[in-house]
């Protein structure tokens, strides 16, 4: 084949994905309406049943119990997920004080092949989830009202919607065990990073997930394998483990007590127990920066003070 032929084809391919590329963003984003993302709102008001919000809809927020003068607490599921897996959070967080607890229900686009989702829904999810964070700040919510939690790609999530928010930067963001997969490292503007808000702590409970770093990191049992936790790990218990430590960490006497530490080994050789330690989950300690590590019980209540 000549030289000009072999570059004549080269070009047609990169033509071909560039097209079937752009067919395929229209028909995304021709599917996306109010109904892609919605949004599930809890109060001490109604607890169990939710009230729908969708993003500019001034009638639903009117019509439901949203208070903005209470606290926002926002949580977005993962990948192949519904909002109830953020409701053992909601449940704990309503018992501790009345706030506006949201679940992002964004089960639309978190159907599908993982790189799709990651690549192309997660950040449509996102920008979504921002822009309804500025409606509520329209609303008269003060942006120090706002907390966001995400669990797996739902940490992606929230980590695209807090750098989406155009009425400032964030207090907080949450990740709860943050996936990977096609979030590379060297790429902040699709994940959830530093830059997100003002302070990011993250916990992580699966060896697959164990890079996504934050302003505080914090390795329950190391974050690779949880105890308790069968081997193989057939049923998502050492990523989903992480679900239970944060929603238990809201109300826990004992709490989970964590210190700075350079690794789980120097820490269970006792290395670190003069170092800075915080509670980890919800009452950690927002000055705290670096990588903490404590150990859990093998079941409910994981804490071990
Ligand atoms: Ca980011």
């Amino acid at each position: 084949m000549s030289l000009f032929k072999m570059y004549k084809k080269v070009w047609f391919s990169i033509q071909v994905i560039i097209l079937v590329t752009q067919l395929y963003i229209v028909k995304v984003s021709s599917d996306i309406g109010p109904d892609t993302v919605i949004y599930q709102l809890f109060t001490r008001k109604n607890v169990n049943e939710a009230y729908i919000l969708q993003l500019n809809n001034f009638s639903l927020l009117e019509q439901s119990n949203y208070n903005k003068s209470l606290p926002t607490k926002i949580f977005a599921h993962g990948w192949g997920g519904f909002p109830d897996q953020g409701y053992s959070s909601k449940d704990e967080y309503l018992l501790q004080e009345d706030c506006n607890f949201i679940s992002v229900d964004w089960s639309v686009l978190a159907e599908g092949d993982h790189v799709t989702v990651s690549l192309i829904n997660v950040p449509i999810a996102g920008a979504a989830t921002g822009a309804f964070v500025d409606f509520l700040i329209g609303q008269g919510t003060p942006l120090s009202a706002f907390h966001l939690i995400g669990f797996s790609m739902g940490a992606h999530v929230v980590g695209n919607a807090g750098a989406a928010v155009a009425s400032g930067i964030l207090p907080r963001i949450t990740g709860l065990d943050p996936a990977s997969d096609d979030f590379p490292l060297d790429s902040i503007d699709n994940r959830l990073d530093t830059t997100d808000a003002f302070f990011v702590d993250i916990i992580h409970t699966y060896v697959a997930f164990v890079n996504m770093t934050g302003h505080a990191d914090f390795y329950p049992n190391g974050g690779l394998i949880q105890a308790g936790c069968p081997v193989p790990d057939l049923e998502c218990c050492n990523h989903c483990r992480v679900v239970d430590l944060y929603a238990e960490s809201i109300n826990s006497p004992l709490g989970f007590n964590a210190f700075q530490c350079d690794s789980w080994e120097n820490y269970q050789n006792g290395d670190c127990q003069e170092n800075v330690n915080t509670l980890m989950g919800e009452p950690v300690s927002i000055n705290v920066r670096g990588s903490f590590f404590l150990a859990t019980n093998r079941e409910s209540p994981f804490a071990q003070g």
